[in-house]
């Protein structure tokens, strides 16, 4: 296609997903999408490119056209071109390929063929998903890069963050450190929890509102739960520190920060190729398990109260998941795998054999979820398991979650942000 293809991995992935697809006589149209326009508004939303156009292509332009010709196993992008009265407003267009104006005329040409619109063709998503499981070096390097963006925000964070900040000050302060350490914007909206806030597992600011965002004044001794990351070269890094602020740490914030961690730390042991991904999981639920046993907070056999769906309610969230040019990355489930009703399980992204060359998150936690906690329901069907008296004290602790990203190797485990501190204690 160009140049730039004989230097960069696009052609290679490009032959790797065709010989997935096996097509012999049928077009494939890969497309990058369009720009979303902001409802009552002239303005757009920014735009980001289908990740599976961005893996093929390299590209990040809206309205393009990856098309493959299978007969012929050729491959042709198409391209939109600006005019000169959109260059008053906007830098022009990049003018990739050949001009998108041409590709009715291009599949005109090959009329006997049918046409695949990948996104509508589960069987062709999943052969791409196929190779974006396995990254390569060109990945890996950005994967690293996107890591390093993210430490530099977690050292402000360390140095800078005391009580008395607000959670909105805390997220300025360490995304400013992101972006100037090169990452193109963040992987998601950064979540900066203060206390209580860090028991909503995807807490964020504008979230409850966009016009009046709440912002929290972190008090001594509360938990700060950061979970954030920055994006380079379209490629996420998703890093979860939690830590007291101002205060040495009490006995159960102690205890529970140092259960997660070592439900994390052995995790981390596993990522190595041939281990099923649910069993990881699972393992890691019997050791958050055992530690709330420990502390007095559930009663019975560790086996029963993950089964039972007690320790869920303390842990209600998936070990990990893939990460790549989607924090959530494709490929979580391949083909003939269903996300399954275990009380424990129904929210894992991810369960499947681990092999080299994937990432995964590995982010355990604990969690006093007002929401589960409360409800009627859930008090009566868990009156056996869970200690109340000993958890309704707790109520308004927030929650502890520790995440790294992990590079499944043939040798040991590839810690992309194994740089960033984990204290238990700042400010
Ligand atoms: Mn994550």
């Amino acid at each position: 296609m160009t140049n730039r293809d004989s230097e960069t991995p696009f052609s290679a992935r490009r032959d790797r997903v065709a010989g997935r697809w096996g097509l012999t006589d049928e077009i494939v149209l890969v497309r990058s999408g369009p720009v979303l326009p902001m409802a009552g508004s002239d303005m757009d939303h920014s735009f980001q490119p289908h990740p599976d156009f961005a893996y093929l292509s390299g590209r990040g332009i809206p309205d393009a056209v990856l098309a493959f010709d299978s007969r012929q196993t050729k491959w042709q992008i198409f391209g939109p071109r600006s005019t000169p009265e959109d260059q008053v407003w906007h830098q022009p267009a990049d003018p990739v390929g050949l001009p998108l104006d041409e590709l009715e005329g291009w599949i005109a040409l090959r009329s006997d063929q049918n046409v695949i619109e990948a996104w509508d063709d589960p069987k062709i998503q999943s052969g791409i998903a196929d190779e974006r499981v396995h990254k390569d070096d060109w990945e890996l390097s950005s994967l690293r890069t996107a890591a390093l963006t993210s430490q530099s925000g977690f050292d402000w964070v360390y140095q800078n963050v005391s009580a008395g900040m607000t959670e909105r000050e805390i997220q300025v302060g360490m995304e400013a450190e992101f972006f100037r350490a090169g990452a193109v914007r963040t992987a998601y909206p950064s979540i900066v929890a203060a206390g209580p806030n860090g028991a909503y597992l995807h807490y964020f600011y504008g979230q409850d509102d966009s016009l009046n965002p709440s912002t929290r004044t972190l008090q001594e001794g509360e938990l700060l739960l950061i979970d954030a990351g920055g994006e380079f070269g379209g490629y996420a890094s998703d890093v979860t520190r939690t830590m007291v602020v101002g205060a040495e740490p009490t006995d159960v914030q102690s205890f529970l920060w140092h259960l997660v961690l070592s439900a994390q730390e052995l995790a981390i042991d596993r990522c190595r190729p041939g281990q099923e991904w649910r069993e990881v999981h699972l393992d890691s639920a019997r050791i958050i398990g055992s530690g709330l046993i420990e502390l007095g907070l559930l009663r019975g056999e560790v086996d029963q109260l993950v089964s039972s769906g007690a320790v869920a309610l303390f842990y209600p969230h998936g070990l990990g998941h893939l990460i790549g040019l989607t924090v959530h990355d494709a490929g979580g489930y391949p083909a003939g795998r269903e996300p399954s009703s275990h009380p424990q399980s129904r929210y894992l992204r991810t369960d499947r054999v681990l092999e080299a060359g994937m990432i995964t998150s590995v982010e355990p936690g604990v969690y006093f979820i007002e929401a589960l906690l409360k409800d009627p329901a859930v008090r009566e069907r868990f009156a056996e398991e869970v200690i109340w008296e000993a958890v309704d004290p707790l109520r308004g602790f927030g929650g502890i979650r520790i995440e790294d990203d992990i590079h499944i190797t043939d040798d040991e485990p590839e810690v992309l942000s194994g740089d960033i501190g984990k204290p238990i204690r700042i400010g």
